[in-house]
This record gives C-alpha cells, structure tokens and sequence, in this order.
C-alpha cells in the first residue's frame, strides 16, 4: 500500500492539545456518526498514512486471587468466577511464549500479573527478568501488575520495560460503582510514577459497565488531558464474565465502540489507539470500521488474560481483508 496524504486533508485536524473540555469531547463521541467518523479518519489517515497496525500477545503470567474488587474482572478473589488462583509461570515458560509470539508476527509482548501492586523480591526479580529476556528479542515489551513504587518502577525502566499499562477502566463519578479497593487518585499517581521513571503510558478504559456518555467523555477528557497523552491508549469493551457482578450486562451496541476509538483518535492523535476486549462480539465490519477510524494495534492470539479474543488466522483474514499493514506479513510499514 502506498503512503500518501489525500490532497483536502488539513493539517490542523490532527491538533495535539491537551485542554479538552467535557463539553468539546461529549460533542465529538454524539456527533452524527457520519461526521465524526470523517473527522476522525482525517486525523488517523494523517497520523498513520501506510494504516500500520501493531499487533500485541498477552501472557497471564499470575492468573488469579486478586485481591481488589474490580466488578469487571474475573481474576478478582471477591468474585466468583471459574479462575482459580494459579502458580505464577516461570521465566523461561514466559519467554517461550514470548518467543511463539514473536514468530506469530507480534511486535509487542504484554504481561500481565493479577495484583494489586507489585511485590518485591523473587517474584519482582523474574518479572525483570521477564522484561530483559522480551525485549532481547527484539520485541516491545509492557507490564501490568497493579500500583507500584518509584524503586519498582526505575528497576523496570532500568530492565528495558517499553510501557506499563494501568487503566483507569471508567469515569471518576462512575468508578465508585466499579471499583472500591482502590482510589481513583491511587491509580492517577501510579500513571505519574510510570511516567517520572520514563516508561511510556499504556492507559485507557472499559466501555459497557452501566456508564453514561458524559462518563466516556470524562474518562476520555483524564486521559487527553494527560501532558504528554499516554503512549497507547488501550479501548476495551465489557466481556461479561460468569461470576462477577456485571455477569449478564447487556453488550455495547458495536457502534458505540466505534465511536468511542474515533473519539480517542481525534483526542490523542498521536496515540496507539488498541481496540482491546470484546473483540470476538464485535463482527467483523466493526472492527474494519475501529481500524479505519482511529484503532492502530490489536491484541493478537486466541486469549486476552483468562478471556477469549480472535485466532490469529481470522485476525490476519482480518487485517488482510482490511487492507492495513501489519508486520506478520511485513509488508511495507511506515
Ligand atoms: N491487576 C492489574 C491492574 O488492574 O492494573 C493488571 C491486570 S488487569 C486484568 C488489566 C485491565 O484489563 C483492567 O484494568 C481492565 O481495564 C481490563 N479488563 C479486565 N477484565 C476485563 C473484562 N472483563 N472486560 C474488559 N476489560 C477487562
Ligand atoms: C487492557 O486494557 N486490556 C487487556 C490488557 N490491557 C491487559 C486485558 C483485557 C482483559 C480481558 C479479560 C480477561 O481476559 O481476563
Ligand atoms: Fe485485580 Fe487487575 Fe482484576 Fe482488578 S483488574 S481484580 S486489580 S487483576
């Protein structure tokens, strides 16, 4: 595919700012569909002119008997779901599986640890390890492990962690109906403490819990409010798992997913914007319209942590189909 910027579009479209108003953000996520998916396709087509895709694996590396209350999360020891807590994997089953998702075409290796906050000691030092042994592969690298400590985080730095994703999973007025172990503020002050240890931010959120529209935007307007914008900004949608308090939530309508990927492309232009769970509800037409609006990296490979996402064949059927580049087939990426 050729790389090349359509004569009309205005540079201006893809501003970076970060004094988003509520006002501004509710008004581009309830525009009518057509002008908001104009607007956003401007921005994304001057941002990522050759459509590059970047394809992430997820490992569960601790699955399990978390401690805090996240009504969404099936890994939480308050909820009943059918995941046991596990034995943590080792470093060298880690990185094998590093190394399968590499061969797969990944370009990005996440890890993930059910915890409210990191631990020190042997379970800190392998996830190091962990962190060394991917990116000697050559791949990016992120974690997501819950709070953490400015020593954690600079050890992390230090060990070569490309990004530590903590979500903020849903508004400030919403989140209390969500979450109750952990302040908004607490997980505002880990995003500082990643940033400060110059580790970029993976941060982004759920949509489909009971939420309002002003919730989206005012979750959106934290995040592009953010100096610098998060590096990748992860758009999850509800998987409605057995066992948690939001068992049985009626799904997002696929329309509102894409709108909320065309939000975030215009809000943060330059942003990895990934479209995260709930990609196996979502269709196929869905998921073309996210990547032609704004999305730019998936999670590749048949689980999420303990849920299902696409296989890989129907995610290259996929992105084939689509026509964006993505580097199992390395093609010509920008
Ligand atoms: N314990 C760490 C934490 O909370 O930061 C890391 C793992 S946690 C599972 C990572 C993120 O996955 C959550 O913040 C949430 O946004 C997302 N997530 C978890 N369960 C989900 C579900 N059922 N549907 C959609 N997203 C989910
Ligand atoms: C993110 O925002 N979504 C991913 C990743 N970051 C860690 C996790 C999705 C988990 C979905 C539920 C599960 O598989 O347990
Ligand atoms: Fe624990 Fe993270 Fe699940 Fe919340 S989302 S229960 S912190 S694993």
């Amino acid at each position: 595919m050729k790389n090349f910027v359509p004569k009309n579009i205005d540079i201006d479209s893809a501003v970076i700012k970060h004094d988003w108003s509520l006002d501004e953000i509710k008004g581009l996520l309830e525009q009518p569909l057509m002008d908001l998916l104009w607007q956003a396709q401007t921005v994304h087509r001057l941002i990522n002119p050759g459509y590059h895709v970047q394809l992430a694996s997820l490992l569960s590396v601790k699955t399990g008997g978390c401690e805090e209350d996240c009504a969404y999360c099936p890994q939480s020891m308050h909820n009943s779901s059918d995941v046991t807590g596990q034995p943590e994997l080792d470093v060298e089953a880690v990185l094998k599986r590093a190394r399968a998702a590499k061969e797969a075409g990944a370009d990005r290796f996440c890890m993930g640890w059910a915890w409210r906050e990191i631990r020190d000691g042997k379970p800190f030092e392998s996830m190091l390890a962990m962190v060394r042994g991917v990116r000697e592969m050559g791949l990016e690298a992120c974690v997501t492990a819950g709070m953490l400590t400015d020593g954690q985080a600079s050890r992390l730095a230090a060990a070569g962690l490309t990004a530590y994703n903590h979500n903020l999973d849903t508004s400030s007025e919403h989140y209390g109906q969500i979450i109750t172990t952990r302040t908004y503020q607490e997980r505002l002050e880990t995003l500082q403490r990643v940033r400060s240890a110059g580790i970029t931010l993976c941060c982004g959120g759920i949509i489909g819990m009971g939420e309002s529209v002003v919730d989206r935007a005012s979750m959106l307007q934290v995040l592009a409010t953010l100096d610098p914008h998060p590096e990748s900004v992860p758009i999850n949608s509800l998987v409605s798992v057995e066992g948690t308090p939001l068992e049985g939530t009626s799904p997002v309508d696929p329309l509102e997913m894409v709108r909320m990927v065309a939000t975030t492309r215009i809000l943060m232009p330059k942003s990895r914007v990934r479209l995260s769970a709930g990609r196996e509800q979502l269709g196929r037409e869905a998921q073309i319209l996210c990547l032609l609006v704004g999305a730019n990296s998936i999670f590749y490979g048949d689980t999420l942590l303990t849920t299902g996402n696409p296989d890989v064949e129907a995610d290259r059927e996929l992105l084939q189909l689509a026509g964006v580049n993505a580097s199992w087939e390395n093609k010509d990426i920008d």
